[in-house]
């Protein structure tokens, strides 16, 4: 009997291919090499179905390639990798992974605004150099987070979860911006409350992007953004290269406009701005913030149950466009 052909486009868990195996023909990728566009769109000329990290760029182009393709399933909550657009138009079912990351992507958000505003990684740095020779009162002296205002800007389940450690576990004032008021049985629960961008970015002590990236929220933070922000402030990117102008975060950290960044996403990664690698006052990781093997598990399993779910039982899990499907 002829298999649903699929391909999965990075390395990923063994069992997880194992499960996909019992069900389709799969080509993977276990030496995890970085197809090009033109690899990808060739690799899925006789697929119907793809699984996709979050790099994997699926756009017209690719789609005119793959006539028999149906669905792209994405291990990832945010999809800005897809033109879903053109899916849709091409009949082409997306998926992302949402829920199950929620908890470990806030866990981070708030390690790296920790580690930010008390200087964790720049004082480490400072000690392996072998610079530490004497105690001094304001050494590496950094900004509270308890009983400080957190600002969210991207109140989904991301930014609630941060919201509900901030007001709960540290005593923060949670102020937050999103394209929509939230109900006011959320707020109560994060006891957040609603205010204008200009006026977040005016009050809070810490700022926090958790907002998905599409053309309307590029460069949510830029210059003018930077210049509304108080001087002591520090500012968290857990969302994706491209919510922040890194240039001129990077011309702001140097000038000391802020105090301080921790950034996990970057414009153009997994390059990054060379003027943010010489300022000392930035916490830098590599898009970890889902990073935990637990949790990379399931959002693995997640975007393979959409594949079988929609192609063995014709029922997706989360779809993106299920005008699709009708
Ligand atoms: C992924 C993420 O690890 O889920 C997302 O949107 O940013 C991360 O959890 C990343 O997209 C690579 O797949």
């Amino acid at each position: 009997m002829n298999r649903p052909r699929i391909l999965v486009a990075r390395a990923i868990f063994p069992e997880v291919i194992e499960r996909l195996q019992q069900h389709f023909d799969v080509e993977s990728n276990p030496e995890d090499v970085l197809w090009s566009k033109t690899q990808i769109t060739e690799k899925l000329r006789d697929k119907v179905g793809v699984f996709t990290t979050g790099g994997e760029r699926i756009d017209a182009e690719v789609l005119a390639g793959c006539p028999h393709l149906k669905i792209c399933a994405n291990m990832a909550v945010g999809y800005n990798n897809f033109d879903l657009d053109a899916m849709t138009a091409a009949r082409v079912l997306g998926t992302n992974a949402p829920d199950v990351l929620t908890e470990t992507t806030a866990d981070f958000g708030f390690a790296l605004l920790m580690a930010t505003a008390r200087r964790i990684s720049e004082s480490e740095h400072f000690l392996r150099a072998g610079h530490w020779t004497r105690w001094s009162y304001d050494m590496f002296a950094g900004a509270d987070v308890h009983g400080s205002t957190l600002g969210i800007i991207g109140m989904g389940r991301i930014g609630q979860g941060i919201a509900r450690r901030g007001a709960l576990g540290f005593g923060m004032k949670v102020v937050y911006h999103n394209r929509s008021r939230l109900d006011a049985a959320i707020e109560g629960e994060c006891k957040a409350s609603y205010v204008s961008k200009e006026e977040l970015l005016k009050t809070a002590d810490h700022v926090v992007l958790v907002v998905p990236y599409s053309a309307a929220s590029h460069h949510t933070i830029g210059a003018a953004e930077l210049a509304l922000m108080k001087s002591t402030a520090t500012l968290i990117n857990i969302a994706r290269g491209g919510i922040v102008d890194d240039a001129a975060l990077a011309k702001a950290l140097h000038e000391k406009r802020i105090a301080a960044a921790g950034l996990d996403v970057f414009e153009g990664e997994p390059k990054v701005h060379p003027d943010l690698l010489t300022v000392p006052n930035v916490v830098l990781t590599p898009h970890i913030a889902s990073a935990t093997l637990p949790t990379r598990l399931a959002m693995a399993n997640l975007a393979a149950d959409n594949l079988i779910g929609f192609l063995v039982n014709g029922k997706p899990l989360t779809p993106l466009n299920p005008e699709v499907l009708g």
